[in-house]
């Protein structure tokens, strides 16, 4: 065992706006000072992160001249040798946005928000970013007659590849990552799913710069499965970037600690991250609940970073053990690998099958035996 002590070959990022959440929610004031991100850098980097994300607007939590924020964010980054793989632009505090960013009905505001993300593209390709994500949490709207969807969708799409056209232009190496989310702080938001982000990536004007930047609770507000979700995003070779937390169902947006709400879900989805084909960060997008103060924030950022290591040895032992591998082949798991045609058969190949119905109706696929032995895994009584 080991002592589950993060280092950066992990690859664990943190938004600065996540150890740097004062607090604040809809009912009641900060209940943390502001944090400088030069501290977060530094407590990041001792606690063995490998990097931090950032909006433009997290440069200036204490420093509110823009240049010199920047200046002391670099030096932060050169004397801990902290990365920052990807960046994103504040498009939901300023009063400004509150019909929305790219989609707003008032057009001078949607040009001011193409210059602010143009502006932070600048920053993020000269520190280094391969992702840049846009969540549109004010993308949205809270009555029918307040949007019309469809020219939302054109809007979004022209502000999608007026952005992917510009990184080209400037030969910036940097790759858009979508967030989705249904609901708040608006009522509905546009792209609610991975599924409709997918979707509407195959619209755009060059769908290869474009990508997921999908959120476990996100997709778990919307009772769907996360892993299936990532899964998917995967398959169409669309996972940029992830957001870890944690969520206890549909309910508002918790951002727990990774692990601090559905585990079982926790574990699949780690085994499909170590075993799926990604590469990049293990990013956490969690809140320190509001209840704790500023020492708490360092113990669930690091919360968040044993709980992914935890998980990951728990996966390696499940696929590791004799009795998961049996359990697995006698619920024909990797059959379903197989095509379902061989080469060169027909659909007429299908009319000659010597199938017995009710024998194969009668076959058990005996997953809870599958299932028990995870979580026995996950619990710490095997292996
Ligand atoms: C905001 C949101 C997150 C997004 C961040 C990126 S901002 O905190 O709740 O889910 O990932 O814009
Ligand atoms: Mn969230
Ligand atoms: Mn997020």
């Amino acid at each position: 065992m080991s002592d589950y002590i993060p280092n950066p070959e992990d690859r664990f990022t943190f938004g600065l706006w996540t150890v740097g959440w004062q607090a604040r929610d809809p009912f009641g004031d900060a209940t943390r000072p502001p944090l400088d991100p030069v501290e977060s850098v530094h407590r990041l980097a001792e606690l063995g992160a490998y990097g931090v994300s950032f909006h433009d607007d997290d440069l200036l939590a204490v420093e509110h001249d823009r240049d010199r924020a920047v200046e002391r964010f670099r030096k932060a980054l050169a004397e801990t040798g902290m990365k920052v793989p990807m960046a994103t632009t504040n498009l939901f505090t300023h009063p400004v946005f509150k019909d929305g960013a790219f989609t707003s009905n008032d057009r001078d505001i949607r040009r001011h928000a193409l210059r602010k993300v143009i502006r932070n593209l600048d920053l993020a390709a000269e520190l280094g970013a391969a992702t840049y994500v846009c969540w549109g949490g004010r993308e949205g709207a809270e009555s029918g007659a307040a949007k019309d969807v469809r020219a939302a969708l054109d809007r979004y799409k022209e502000a999608m590849d007026l952005l992917t056209s510009y990184v080209i232009d400037r030969g910036y190496d940097i790759r858009f990552a979508i967030e989705p989310k249904p609901n708040e702080p608006r009522g509905d938001i546009l792209l609610p799913t991975i599924g409709h982000a997918l979707a509407f990536i195959n619209e755009l004007e060059h769908p290869e710069r474009v990508g997921l930047n999908p959120e476990v609770g996100h997709e778990e507000m919307s009772g769907l499965n996360f892993a299936h979700g990532v899964a998917q995003a995967l398959w169409h070779g669309k996972l940029f970037h992830i957001d870890l937390n944690g969520q206890h169902g549909p309910r508002y947006d918790q951002d727990l600690v990774f692990g601090h709400g559905d585990v079982i879900g926790s574990f699949f989805l780690v085994d499909l991250l170590e075993n799926g084909g990604y590469d990049g960060p293990r990013h956490f997008d969690y809140k320190p609940p509001r209840t704790e103060d500023a020492e708490d924030v360092w113990v669930s950022a690091t919360a968040n970073m044993r709980t992914y290591l935890i998980l990951k040895e728990k996966a390696k032992a499940y696929r590791a053990d004799p009795e998961v591998a049996e359990a697995l082949a006698a619920s024909r798991v990797a059959e379903l690998a197989e095509p379902t045609l061989a080469p060169g058969e027909t659909p007429a190949d299908l009319a000659r099958d010597d199938f017995d119905l009710e024998e194969a109706a009668a076959r058990g696929f005996h997953f809870s035996r599958l299932n028990q032995l995870a979580l026995e895994h996950l619990l710490g009584v095997r292996g």
